[in-house]
């Protein structure tokens, strides 16, 4: 079934694209890479107007400019060629060149990843987040490299912001949890992380998140506020709780075969406007979260709740026995990873 669906995909894309060869649309015939025009497919997880849409339309932004029309990037959003897990196979085989994925969709292709789905673990403030995620040595020593052992070159990672459930109850304590159906992403980490409160996690793909929350098949729902806004899950839920347990994490990457074959400028070309939409997407970030927050609050009666410190630390001291579950999950560097990682939010802390 997932093998028809991924021949599919092919040959609609193989329809869109007849006449290109690997992204490369040709070559006015002067020597060099600097004739050569390229154009990409970029696939992302989320609606247009998410987080990971401004990223995509940033970089074709940059990226066409900054080529004068060299390169032509085309958009593909959640849904139009498959969701979170259909489209990093997709950037895995090559059909696709540039993608974003998260830590849910690639929690069993690349395992390393689940780290990211570990509880009160990267820092609670968003820019410090990023700082972790930028200068982390043991993000670049063991998944990035995890990535490109799975056909991905790593090209950036950023944060989306805090994730908050949505629910059909108050929910203020693990014990206010107990056999709470929760959507989640289908990771083992996320599900060891919500058993540890006593909720139930149950996987359902992202665009069945609403109905199921509609037919009440599940109670509630993880995700940042953004996307709590734009999927219309305030919509069925009576509660939004503010309990930012993790930030969600997003990584870019290109297939790595075809990143491998480009001309130096050209990778040049896509690492420099990668670090200009690094700078953008984290200057939108929280903006973007707030305004959907009071969108939100403006457009339903939807009960929000703020925790207060202790109700937030009574999660972190009932998530940490779940921790260990990395560790059987992660891969061989699998306490390397976790120990790192932990240093590495130490050093971003400690700074002034
Ligand atoms: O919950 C999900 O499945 C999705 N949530 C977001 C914010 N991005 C992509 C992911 O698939």
């Amino acid at each position: 079934m997932k093998k028809l669906r991924i021949l599919l995909v092919l040959v609609m894309l193989g329809a869109l694209f007849v006449g290109c060869t690997g992204g490369n649309t040709g070559d006015t015939g002067n020597a060099g890479s600097g004739e050569q025009t390229y154009q990409w497919k970029f696939v992302h997880e989320e609606a247009p107007g998410s987080m990971q849409d401004h990223y995509a339309q940033e970089f074709k932004r940059i990226i066409e400019e900054k080529s004068s029309g060299r390169i032509k990037v085309d958009i593909f959003p959640v849904g139009q060629l498959g969701d979170g897990s259909n489209l990093v196979e997709l950037l895995q085989n090559g059909a696709v060149e540039f993608g974003i994925n998260c830590p849910g969709a690639t929690a069993t292709i690349v395992p390393e990843t689940n780290v990211f789905n570990t509880h009160f673990l990267l820092p609670g403030d968003t820019q410090k987040a990023r700082e972790v995620l930028k200068t982390s040595p043991t993000i670049k020593e063991y998944i990035n490299s995890a990535y490109y052992a799975q056909n991905m070159q790593v090209l950036d990672w950023f944060c989306e912001g805090y994730m908050m459930w949505t629910a059909d109850r108050e929910i203020r304590k693990p014990a206010d949890m107990k056999g709470f159906k929760i959507r989640t992403m289908a990771s083992p980490m996320i599900a060891a992380m919500y058993e540890a409160y006593g909720a139930n996690p149950t996987p359902v793909p992202y665009m069945e998140v609403y109905s199921s929350l509609q037919l009440k098949m599940i109670d509630g729902q993880v995700n940042p506020l953004f996307a709590i806004e734009e999927m219309k899950f305030y919509e069925v839920q009576d509660y939004l709780i503010l309990s930012k347990q993790d930030v969600f994490v997003a990584t870019f990457c290109a297939n790595k075969n075809y990143w491998e074959a480009l001309p130096e400028d050209v990778k040049k070309l896509v690492t420099d406007s990668v670090e200009e939409v690094n700078e953008y997407i984290h200057e939108v970030a929280d903006d973007l979260n707030n305004d959907r927050l009071e969108k939100m609050k403006a457009n339903s009666d939807i009960k929000v709740i703020e925790l207060t410190e202790e109700e937030i630390d009574a999660f972190r001291q009932a998530s940490m026995p779940a921790r260990d579950k990395f560790l059987e999950l992660g891969g061989p560097n699998a306490k390397a990873i976790m120990d790192g990682l932990v240093k590495d939010v130490e050093a971003v802390m400690s700074k002034a």
